[in-house]
């Protein structure tokens, strides 16, 4: 016999568990919003600040020092692209053609060769910098970067991923500002997915989901970060990780290349905004990896993907302060994810912030 509701509570979101659903990955939440009552004796002190160097030639990521293979990068000024000499993929690595027997399958679709290319893309000259203390037109050269790279490998390449890892905490090997870029000639098992569930949407209700989701929260207004006139920022309904956040255009959009001028401006100015906020909330130098899903290239590029809208998603670890992080272990690895604070609330604090940089705001106070 199933378990029977007894109480003659009236529900609240912030008190009582409940699951929701992630249509874009087509899985469910458990939102157990009450845990974050229970005592905590755990560590919450800020860790100390780490002064990194301006310019250090010894770094590989830095204008004029060289890299691993012998290479020396530039003299940049603004961004600066390179690839990988640590490649996920050998470039003269046998084809593995397709094997399939029972359980065991290799190479997901007969005929199309598995090749990645992996690209670094610094941000800045400077090492001691991070994107949110960068001003909106270095920010914009960095988007301007992005579409150029989605144009030239998405020519190619099925699945083009811009990601970035910041902080030691999500495995970040160095301190200069960098994302990396994969392309691929498939399309890996996250936009795979969500290319299914956009298409069962789109197929259903004729509307973009992100796009009919993004005016759906734009009159709710609760779970809204920032907003300008082209963007919004959203802690998503179904966010696994405490402070996750969408990005999501307001109009239909495909890919980040089909980016208006004013659009490129506004999202480096909603960027800058989001990313003071998280750095402002425990005034560390926020950890996340974030990346941008957009419509799927090479000779995915002809098909229809009216499904498709572009969005970043960023996924922070951190949840009670600069040092301790949610562990995505146990009941998550096991069953399925699970969160405290809800969306809702997380949403709250970030809106909350300043948009002055804590940084800046002490530097102001020192002199
Ligand atoms: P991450 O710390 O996010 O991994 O980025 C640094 C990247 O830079 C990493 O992927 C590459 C590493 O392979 N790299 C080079 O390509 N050449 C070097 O000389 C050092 C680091």
């Amino acid at each position: 016999m199933e378990p029977q509701v007894t109480s003659k509570e009236i529900f609240e979101p912030s008190e009582h568990q409940h699951i929701r659903y992630n249509p874009l990955r087509d899985e469910w939440i458990l939102v157990s919003a009450h845990r974050m009552k229970r005592p905590w004796k755990g560590q919450v002190e800020k860790p100390t600040e780490v002064n990194i160097a301006r310019h250090d030639p010894t770094n590989p990521l830095c204008p004029g020092a060289t890299r691993a293979n012998g290479e020396v990068n530039s003299e940049y000024e603004s961004t600066y692209v390179f690839d990988n000499d640590f490649p996920s993929l050998q470039p003269d690595a046998p084809d593995p053609g397709y094997r399939r027997c029972e359980l065991l399958e290799a190479q997901f679709r007969p005929g199309i060769a598995i090749i990645i290319l992996c690209k670094v893309m610094c941000f800045h000259p400077h090492s001691d910098i991070t994107l949110p203390l960068m001003s909106i037109p270095e920010i914009r050269a960095v988007i301007d970067k992005w579409a150029e790279l989605m144009v030239e490998l998405g020519s190619k390449y099925q699945w083009v991923q811009i990601f970035e890892n910041k902080g030691a905490m999500m495995g970040c090997s160095n301190p200069h500002p960098h994302c990396q870029v994969w392309a691929s000639t498939f399309l890996p098992n996250e936009p795979r997915l969500a290319d299914q569930t956009q298409r069962d949407h789109y197929n259903s209700h004729r509307v973009p989901m992100l796009l009919e989701y993004a005016k759906l929260e734009s009159q709710k207004k609760e779970r809204i970060v920032v907003e300008n006139e082209d963007w919004l920022v959203v802690v998503p309904y179904w966010a696994m990780w405490p402070f996750q956040t969408l990005l999501l255009p307001r109009r239909h959009i495909l890919r980040l290349q089909d980016l208006s001028d004013k659009e490129r401006d506004s999202l480096a100015s909603i960027m800058k905004r989001l990313l003071t906020k998280y750095d402002n909330l425990f005034e560390v130098s926020f950890p996340y990896s974030m990346g941008w899903h957009g419509a799927p290239t090479g000779q995915s590029i002809l098909d229809d993907n009216s499904h498709w809208q572009l969005h970043a998603h960023y996924y922070p670890p951190l949840l009670r302060s600069a040092t301790i992080r949610k562990f995505m272990v146990g009941y998550e690895l096991l069953a399925q994810a699970q969160r405290d604070l809800t969306a809702e609330q997380a949403a709250e604090r970030l809106r909350n912030l300043p948009e002055v940089h804590y940084k800046l705001k002490q530097n102001q106070q020192e002199k």
